[in-house]
């Protein structure tokens, strides 16, 4: 064998012997959520034929031609019995594309297929494209809802950052070959826009997150629902809050609806980001709620706090101190995979159940919104715990 044969061998025998690893469950979790000790996708599990020209006359040092830096914010579906994400990539160039990750049980083993999407242009072709959730309608198509963001050509000459965000649709029912349908026209900027899975009163639903500018929410008042008549030419012509942001909670900067809630029987099932502002910047992390199975518009259970913050590695990255979330997957058994990135950098999985997301949710106190309230909320805690353990004379 060629020296250079001898090296590309090498490439992919690392390489696979990477992608191989077997992933392991942290033994600590907080009865909710198990989390993992290895990321499920970083840019690393990029295949090697997409970063390195493997031609020797044209790269004779093997070198790296195309970086991939970032492999964050999935989409996720059960596809053909294969835990799927939908990947945000993020080249070194800074340029996000979709491409799909498969593995056969959905918390190690991803492998991306061999082509990114390629995904058709809206009439006005976007910069940049990301964050898409997935959902399988019941009209039977499978839907893409992303961001597409484009320069603000209405900012000041010499400004490169404005920027607009806008949502944009797709259909598949392969996932390989995607029609694009017109993006969502709507009165305000949006991002974090996702379909819900069901016809509601005959109509399809979006959830969305009404945004003043590219990053502020500003009069955005938090998740938004909208009923849309043709998905096809998609117009949002009414749309109410029905998850909103509060003064001094974990969504006070911003929120914005993860993937489509997972219906149970006893209601809609939703995961989310919230975001506050602090010294050290924005502060992104995953939180929960339901809505009602008669209304998926009317909130149910509100439970406080954070579900699921940065910890650890997952504080750090390009943009620290973020966790993302747009996709999960409820198995038949119950199990949830929850797909979630951290610091807009990795992958990661955590796992639970629809029961236990569900109990969750309708036990855990909601915000009481003061220091006070929540002391209120604490001491009962206490007081009914410290009868238990008295009873169990398992008090020191
Ligand atoms: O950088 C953190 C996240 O910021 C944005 O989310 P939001 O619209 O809620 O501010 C998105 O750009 C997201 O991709 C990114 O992970």
């Amino acid at each position: 064998m060629s020296l250079f044969k001898d090296k590309v061998a090498k490439l992919l025998t690392d390489h696979e012997a990477f992608l191989s690893q077997k992933n392991e469950p942290l033994a600590v979790d907080n009865g909710v959520v198990t989390r993992y000790k290895n990321p499920v996708l970083t840019a690393e599990h990029t295949p090697v034929f997409w970063r390195y020209d493997l031609n020797e006359t044209t790269n004779p040092y093997l070198m790296e031609r195309i970086g991939m830096n970032a492999t964050m914010n999935s989409g996720a579906i059960k596809w053909n019995g294969k835990y799927v994400l939908m990947v945000r990539v993020e080249g070194s160039d800074r340029k996000s594309f979709f491409a799909v990750a498969e593995s056969p049980n959905g918390i190690d083993n991803f492998r991306f297929w061999d082509y990114p999407v390629q995904m058709p242009e809206d009439l006005i072709p976007a910069t940049n494209i990301y964050d898409m959730r997935l959902t399988a309608h019941e009209d039977g198509w499978v839907y893409g809802v992303f961001c597409a963001e484009r320069h603000d050509d209405n900012a000041p000459a010499g400004d490169l950052s404005s920027a607009t965000a806008t949502a944009a649709i797709a259909r598949t029912k392969d996932l390989l070959h995607w029609e694009r349908l017109p993006d969502l026209k709507t009165k305000s900027q949006q991002r974090n826009v996702v379909l819900h899975p069901e016809f509601v009163d005959g109509k399809y639903a979006l959830y969305t997150r009404p945004q003043d500018g590219f990053i502020d929410a500003g009069s955005g008042g938090g998740i938004g629902w909208a009923l849309i008549d043709d998905i096809t030419h998609a117009v949002v012509k009414e749309e109410k809050i029905i998850d909103p942001r509060y003064y001094h909670t974990i969504k006070e900067v911003k929120n914005g609806e993860g993937p489509h809630p997972i219906k149970t029987p006893k209601g809609w099932l939703h995961l989310a980001h919230g975001v506050r502002g602090c010294a050290a910047g924005l502060r992104y992390v995953l939180y929960m709620y339901m809505t009602s199975l008669e209304d998926p518009a009317r909130l149910i259970a509100s439970p406080a706090g954070y579900f699921l913050a940065p910890q650890g590695e997952e504080r750090i990255g390009d943009v620290s101190n973020v966790l993302f979330t747009n996709g999960w997957i409820a198995d038949e058994d119950g199990t949830v995979f929850i797909y979630y990135a951290s610091s807009d950098t990795r992958m990661h999985v955590a796992t639970s159940t629809v029961d236990k997301l569900v109990d969750y949710c309708l036990h855990t106190p909601e915000d009481g919104l003061s220091s006070s309230a929540s002391v209120a909320t604490l001491s009962k805690l206490i007081e009914k715990n410290l009868a238990v353990l008295n009873q169990f004379s398992l008090k020191k």
